[in-house]
């Protein structure tokens, strides 16, 4: 994908070396925007193999409006694991469990993934009970009865409830628009943080893939994801894994076909969703930054 593509070179020819939080330090620029048309194909990048299945059941996760990494866990989905287990080592009930030992805990006894797989208030808990407002329920039921609102908006950014969560929230803030002839609905994502090489990636494919479901609900095709960036960077240790996906050449874009007959969106499944005509480049190892 050009765009994701040219925001790589973007950081890399104009970002400033910044120490964060994590410790690794960035190479970051504030503030960039990527336009990106879901008619043309999925937004799946094809310059890397990316684990579309990990970002579909993700995606369910917040939607079901679960905040503990147990149901990602069963499914083999590992991108959450880091979190739980960093706050677990630092506990006194940490028995130096590897973090492969620690997940197992996790998928077999329940009592222990109730105490240390949950991550706080974070975006499932936002998205379906924000202060006990059900915003993905109430966005929905306003994109059909009132198409041309300016309030389709759901927020993951709670002020309140931050420091309950084990991290707050990097994709903060969506807004959706349905066009004049009420045929498409394009989606607008604003991200106070990215992590472009890891992170980015799924970020695209997981709100281009709501944005899909929601039209398939709605009665609304799906016209355009907007992805608007605060902090946007990349790791200092993920330079050459960026360089090798610059050296290559994107390829077509795969296609998204989703199941027309789920008519509630809590009622999809992964097996509702297929990927056709995925031809990525080989994955790309990096280190995930805590
Ligand atoms: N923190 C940091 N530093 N980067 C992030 O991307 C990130 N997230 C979420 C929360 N905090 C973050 C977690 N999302 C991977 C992908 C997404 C993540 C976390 C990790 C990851 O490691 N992906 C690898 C392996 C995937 C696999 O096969 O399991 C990859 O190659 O894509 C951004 O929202």
């Amino acid at each position: 994908m050009k765009q994701y593509l040219d925001l790589c070179r973007h950081i890399m020819e104009n970002g400033e070396l910044r120490q964060d939080r994590t410790g690794t330090g960035t190479k970051s620029c504030f503030g960039y925007q990527m336009r990106i048309d879901l008619r043309e194909g999925f937004p799946l990048l094809t310059t890397k193999k990316v684990f579309f299945k990990g970002i579909a059941e993700e995606l369910l996760w917040f939607i079901s409006g679960s905040t503990n990494i147990q149901p990602l866990v069963l499914k083999n989905v590992k991108i959450w694991n880091e979190w739980p287990y960093e706050k677990y080592t630092q506990s006194s009930a940490y028995q130096n469990e590897s973090l492969e030992e620690f997940i197992e805990r996790i998928k077999t006894e329940d009592d222990f993934a109730k105490q240390w797989g949950e991550l706080g208030p974070v975006y499932g808990h936002q998205w379906r009970d924000f202060f006990g407002v059900d915003q993905l329920e109430n966005l929905i039921h306003d994109l059909k009865e009132n198409p041309f609102s300016r309030r389709h908006i759901i927020s993951a950014w709670n002020p309140a409830q931050i420091k309950d969560m084990a991290l707050p929230p990097c994709h903060a803030f969506m807004q959706f628009y349905v066009s004049a002839d009420k045929k498409y609905l394009s989606c607008q994502l604003y991200q106070r943080s990215a992590d472009v090489f890891l992170g980015v990636p799924f970020n695209i494919a997981s709100y281009s893939l709501l944005t899909h479901m929601i039209a398939s609900v709605c009665g609304y095709e799906a016209k355009e994801f907007i992805h608007t960036f605060g902090d946007v960077h990349i790791y200092l240790d993920h330079f050459d894994q960026v360089e090798t996906q610059l050296a290559r050449e994107p390829r077509a874009l795969p296609k998204l076909i989703i199941n027309p007959d789920v008519k509630s969106i809590y009622d999809f499944k992964y097996e509702d969703f297929k990927i056709e005509g995925y031809d990525p480049y080989p994955a790309i190892k990096a280190k995930v930054s805590v």
